[in-house]
C-alpha cells in the first residue's frame, strides 16, 4: 500500500485549483457538482471529527491538517483530536462528531454516526476519478479504458459498468483480470489490441502504464496517480487533459457519499 508523504501533500490547495479548473473544462462541472450528482447529497456544515492514528507506519504529520483543509473548503465543520487512536476516538464522539475519518497503514475511512454509512478512501476514490473520466464531453463514444483492477481500479470499473459505459480494462494480474470479467462484465484489454480511447482512468501505483497505441488524439485521463501513469511525452503529443491530485477528490468522495441523500 503507497503511503502518502508530506511532500506529496505540498500546496494542496493549488493542486485543488488547477484540477478543479481542468475538471470543469472537460466535464462541464466542478468537483462539487460532480459529487452532487453522484451521490445526491449537499453538504451542511456537518461536524467531522479527524482523529490521527499512530499504528503501523504511523502519524503522517500533514496528514490531518489536509484533510481538516479539505472538510472545510467543502462546506463542513470540521476539527482534529487532541489526542490519536482511541483516545481520540472518544474525544471526537464527545465533541459531537457526525461523521469520523481516520487512516491506518491499510484502511482510510469515514463513518457517519447518524446514518451509519462507511466508506472506504480506496472505493470512494476509484468511483470518483472513473467518473471524472466517463464524463468527457469531447468524447465519442461510450468506450472507456480501465488501467488497473485493484481495490481502486475495480470499485470505479464497477461503477462505469452500472452507469452503462463500454468497460475495457488490464491489470497484469490474470486473477484481478479474470475476477473483473466474471464478476462485473468487462472487457478484457491489452495494448496490443488496435483499440484507442478518449477516456481513461488509470488505478495503478506505477509509473508509464499509459502507451501510445492507447489514446486518441484528443483524450481524458483521470488518475489519483502516485505515482503519475501517463508520460509526460505522450501527454504534450496528444494533447491530454489529465486530472490527477493526491487526496482532495477522494475525500470529497468519500465525505459526499456518506451523507444522507434524498431516496435513501
Ligand atoms: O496521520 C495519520 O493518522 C496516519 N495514520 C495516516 C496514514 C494514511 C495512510 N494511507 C495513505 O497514505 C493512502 C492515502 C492516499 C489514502 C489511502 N491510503
Ligand atoms: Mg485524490
Amino acid at each position: 500500500m503507497a503511503l502518502l508523504t508530506p511532500q506529496d501533500l505540498e500546496n494542496l490547495s493549488t493542486q485543488l485549483e488547477e484540477n478543479d479548473e481542468i475538471i470543469k473544462r472537460v466535464t462541464g462541472l466542478d468537483i462539487r457538482g460532480i459529487c452532487e450528482d453522484l451521490y445526491g447529497t449537499k453538504p451542511d456544515s456537518q461536524k467531522v471529527g479527524i482523529i490521527p492514528i499512530t499504528s503501523g507506519n504511523g502519524i503522517i504529520s500533514t496528514f490531518t491538517s489536509s484533510l481538516l483543509f479539505i472538510v472545510e473548503y467543502f462546506g463542513f465543520e470540521g476539527f482534529v483530536t487532541e489526542h490519536p487512536d482511541v483516545t481520540g476516538y472518544y474525544e471526537a464522539v464527545s465533541q459531537g462528531a457526525d461523521i469520523i475519518m481516520m487512516a491506518d497503514d491499510h484502511i482510510f475511512t469515514a463513518h457517519n454516526l447518524r446514518n451509519e454509512k462507511i466508506v472506504s478512501n480506496h472505493v470512494a476514490t476509484g468511483v470518483i476519478y472513473a467518473d471524472i473520466a466517463s464524463r468527457f464531453t469531447e468524447a465519442n463514444s461510450k468506450d472507456i479504458l480501465v488501467i488497473g483492477l485493484g481495490r481502486v481500479g475495480y470499485a470505479g470499473a464497477s461503477h462505469l459498468m452500472k452507469k452503462g459505459f463500454n468497460v475495457y480494462a488490464c491489470d497484469p494480474n490474470r486473477e484481478f483480470l479474470q475476477k473483473a470479467v466474471g464478476e462485473l462484465g468487462i472487457k478484457p484489454y491489452c495494448s496490443d489490441d488496435r483499440k484507442k480511447f478518449s477516456m481513461v482512468f488509470e488505478a495503478t501505483p506505477n509509473a508509464d502504464t499509459i502507451s501510445e497505441g492507447m489514446i486518441e488524439e484528443r483524450c481524458l485521463v483521470s488518475t489519483p496517480g502516485i505515482p503519475c501513469g501517463l508520460p509526460p511525452e505522450i501527454g504534450k503529443k496528444y494533447r491530454v487533459d489529465l486530472v490527477m491530485e493526491p487526496l482532495v477528490i477522494g475525500v470529497a468522495s468519500m465525505l459526499y457519499s456518506v451523507l444522507q441523500n434524498g431516496n435513501s
